[in-house]
């Protein structure tokens, strides 16, 4: 699937430091700075059933700062991102709204992409849909069940109902199921039937078993599956599969919103571990807190929602929702509100003073220590907030004090944070 285009990275002097995050899975910092030099990032993308909204870009974001840490530290990196472009979600909106669901996900996916071009948002170099995924999820299916990992249930409701039916995957045959999120099995079921399970289908062994392939209903899209007969895979395959296809099994972030802890990564990684009989599946599970808007979490489901594109339209400015996002670090909950973006914009307007200053002068000390602390701020655990700050007291001290500056800080300011920040007129 065709990504979007990549924002200008300014190069900087020097190099970025090795970058440690929070490990969810360990429930420490790590360090993520492969020794030859090459990292792998997979992100869990969107389901394109409606328009990305700051939720959405907060965790794109947040990944972002670790594509640009690992990158001004020296690492080639290799980003994956999928797109969840058929499942019930999806189906059921473009149901409700009379639509073809395929005219939904494409409307929505070109949208992302806009929105995640004006956010100046590093695209990833693999952007695959779980459609183009579907050939790999059959072999990993059909393997799981030759190994007696996974089993069949009758589906006397699917178009063929004495087909081969739908196929789960057994977790009590997975040592590692759990190790991802380290939750007791109350809090396992307490989520699982709202974030996609199906803990009440009669005849599951596990009521936590995962589904692998859903055999064709009257309704539904289909593929052929070969032995698996036609249908479509379940949710967590389709980010085993690419992640493997792509990254290879102990990449060295996974990452996507705490709302994907359980069941979706711990699935995706027990069932990679399950397919290649090794583990970890990725070094680190990176996990984006949820944002919020009125007390509750921002979510398509609810409806309550601040949209980028929304914003755009109103002509915010995307570097002012960029500064909201950086404000804020990516394990704290917070609530959107207008007053932020109002903050922004003087913050912006603040830092564009201070860049009206740059002249043909040399680097002083205090554009090199700025810059110092702010690739110290983001190799800890992506202290946006921090490298906000060290921006902020660099543009006080050369607007108050009135004195030339090199382009170095807004060099930085461009390439570790993603705002551009205008080049003086004459410059
Ligand atoms: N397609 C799946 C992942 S494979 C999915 O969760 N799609 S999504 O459209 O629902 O969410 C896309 C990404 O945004 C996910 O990483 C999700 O964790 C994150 N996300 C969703 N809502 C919020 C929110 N309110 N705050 C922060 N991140 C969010
Ligand atoms: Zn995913």
């Amino acid at each position: 699937m065709k990504s979007w285009s990549a924002p200008p990275v300014p190069r900087l002097p020097g190099s970025g430091r090795p970058l440690r995050v929070h490990d969810t899975a360990t429930g420490r910092p790590v360090v993520v700075h492969p020794e030859d030099g090459r990292a792998g990032l997979y992100v869990c993308g969107i389901t394109p059933y409606d328009a990305t909204h700051m939720g959405h870009a907060a965790t794109y974001l947040a990944f972002d700062l670790v594509v640009r840490t690992w990158r001004d530290a020296g690492l080639s990196v290799t980003y994956v991102q999928n797109v969840t472009d058929v499942d019930e979600p999806l189906l059921e909106r473009a149901e409700r709204d009379g639509i073809p669901w395929q005219d939904l996900a494409h409307r929505e996916i070109d949208l992302f992409r806009s929105d995640m071009e004006a956010l100046r948002v590093i695209p990833p170099q693999h952007y695959i849909g779980a459609i183009e995924g579907i050939p790999d999820d059959v072999s990993a299916v059909e393997q799981l069940l030759g190994t007696g990992a996974a089993y069949r249930l009758p589906a006397p409701e699917a178009l063929d109902p004495d087909g081969p039916g739908d196929v789960y995957l057994d977790i009590s045959r997975q040592p590692a199921f759990g190790a991802v999120s380290g939750w007791s099995r109350p809090e396992m079921l307490a989520v699982f039937a709202e974030r996609g399970g199906d803990p009440d289908r009669p005849g599951k062994r596990d009521v936590l078993d995962p589904l692998l392939w859903r055999a064709a209903r009257k309704g539904e899209p289909w593929w052929s599956g070969g032995a698996l007969g036609d249908g479509r895979p379940g949710w967590h395959i389709e980010c085993s599969t690419i992640a493997l296809r792509y990254l290879g099994m102990g990449f060295q972030i996974q990452g996507g919103g705490t709302d994907l802890i359980f069941p979706h990564h711990e699935m995706s990684a027990v069932q990679a571990t399950s397919l290649t009989g090794r583990q970890p599946f990725a070094q680190a599970y990176v996990h984006q807190s949820m944002v919020g808007l009125g007390g509750s979490k921002m979510s398509k489901s609810q409806g309550n929602l601040v949209l980028v594109s929304g914003l755009r339209r109103a002509g915010v400015d995307p570097a002012a929702v960029r500064l909201v996002l950086l404000r804020h670090h990516y394990r704290t909950e917070w609530d959107w509100t207008q007053e932020l973006l109002d903050e922004a914009g003087g913050r912006l307007a603040a830092w564009g003073a201070a860049a009206d200053q740059v002249a043909d002068v040399p680097v002083s000390d205090l554009d090199r220590s700025t810059v110092e602390q702010m690739r110290q701020r983001l190799a800890d655990d992506l202290d946006a907030p921090g490298a906000v700050r060290a921006v902020d007291a660099w543009a006080r001290s050369v607007t108050e004090g009135d004195v030339s500056c090199s382009d170095l800080v807004p060099l930085a300011v461009d390439a570790l944070l993603g705002v551009p920040l205008p080049a003086p007129r004459g410059v």
